[in-house]
């Protein structure tokens, strides 16, 4: 186990705000939190360990005024790396991104201004993403002369569908406020994403951690077996997490009419 309030992890700060529930804070602001190789080896072994040391949630929050602004031009442009350096560089961008959308926990983005090409990479993998005014989206890729390479293709092809990628990618096209909200690239456009983000994590935290290890991993490796595989496999998690001793006392505070009921607030 490694200490992950004091392991050293590069540009990221981790603390346990509330009981079970961690900020994961980019802390990189002078390079608006781009992501060089050793933020991203900091994702994976962060991930790697958050969900066996008890976290129950996580909120990623960013210092500055840009949550994230993608891929550390600089340092690629320093290193001059060749096709293979590059390939490798970008399987440790899917195993850090993949550690969190597959953690079995939730992963909320409190996002706020550029969430631009590997930024919206990495918030992509979150579970949930909350904006601000002041948060816009973008995949300035292809006018740096490059590509995605962490995983755009898949999560924000997912998000938005291949259309609109495509539009972004060609156009530059930037996407923020309420139209960000209708195309899928967040759920929810706040005043104050921090305190939402804290606030959905709250709510999340009040469910069994074995049902959220269903929401938070099962659903992502159902989407990508065939609807045979994926009925089965739903199936088996569903005998698992559905019959688990936790849920026991909330189905009978239902049958025994204590418990509330799923209406919305007037
Ligand atoms: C950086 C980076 C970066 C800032 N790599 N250093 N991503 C982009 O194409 C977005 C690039 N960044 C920007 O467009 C702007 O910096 C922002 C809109 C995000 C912020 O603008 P601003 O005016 O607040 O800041 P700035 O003056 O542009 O930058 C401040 C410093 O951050 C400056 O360093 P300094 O040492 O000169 O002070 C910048 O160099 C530095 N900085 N962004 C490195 N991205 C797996 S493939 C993924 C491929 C991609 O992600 S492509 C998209 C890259």
């Amino acid at each position: 186990m490694i200490d992950l309030t004091s392991s050293g992890l590069q540009n990221i700060v981790v603390e346990e705000a509330e009981d079970g529930i961690y900020t994961v804070t980019l802390s990189r602001p002078a390079k608006r939190n781009a992501l060089d190789a050793a933020t991203i080896e900091a994702f994976v072994s962060l991930f790697s360990a958050l969900p066996r040391q008890g976290a129950r949630a996580v909120v990623v929050r960013a210092e500055g005024d840009h949550f994230c602004a993608g891929l550390d031009l600089v340092e690629h442009f320093e290193e001059d790396r060749r096709p293979e350096d590059f390939m490798h560089l970008c399987l440790r961008w899917h195993e850090a991104f993949n550690k969190i959308e597959y953690s079995g926990i939730p992963v909320i983005g409190a996002l706020k201004g550029a969430v631009v090409g590997g930024g919206l990479e990495l918030a992509s993998a979150f579970h949930i993403r909350v904006a601000d005014h002041s948060t816009y989206f973008a995949l300035p890729e292809g006018q740096r002369g490059l590509f995605t390479g962490g995983g755009a293709t898949i999560r924000v092809a997912g998000l938005v569908g291949k259309a609109r990628m495509i539009d972004m990618m060609l156009s530059g096209r930037i996407y923020k406020e309420q139209e960000a909200v209708d195309v899928g690239l967040c759920q929810y456009l706040v005043d104050d994403s921090e305190s939402k983000a804290m606030e959905l994590a709250r709510a999340a935290v009040q469910n069994p951690p074995l049902s959220n290890f269903a929401i938070c991993s099962a659903i992502s490796h159902l989407q990508n077996m065939s609807a045979l595989d994926a009925s089965y496999a739903e199936s088996v998690v569903a005998g698992i997490v559905n019959t688990q001793p936790a849920s026991r006392s909330r189905l009978e505070g239902f049958a025994n009419k204590t418990a509330a009921r799923i209406k919305p607030k007037v």
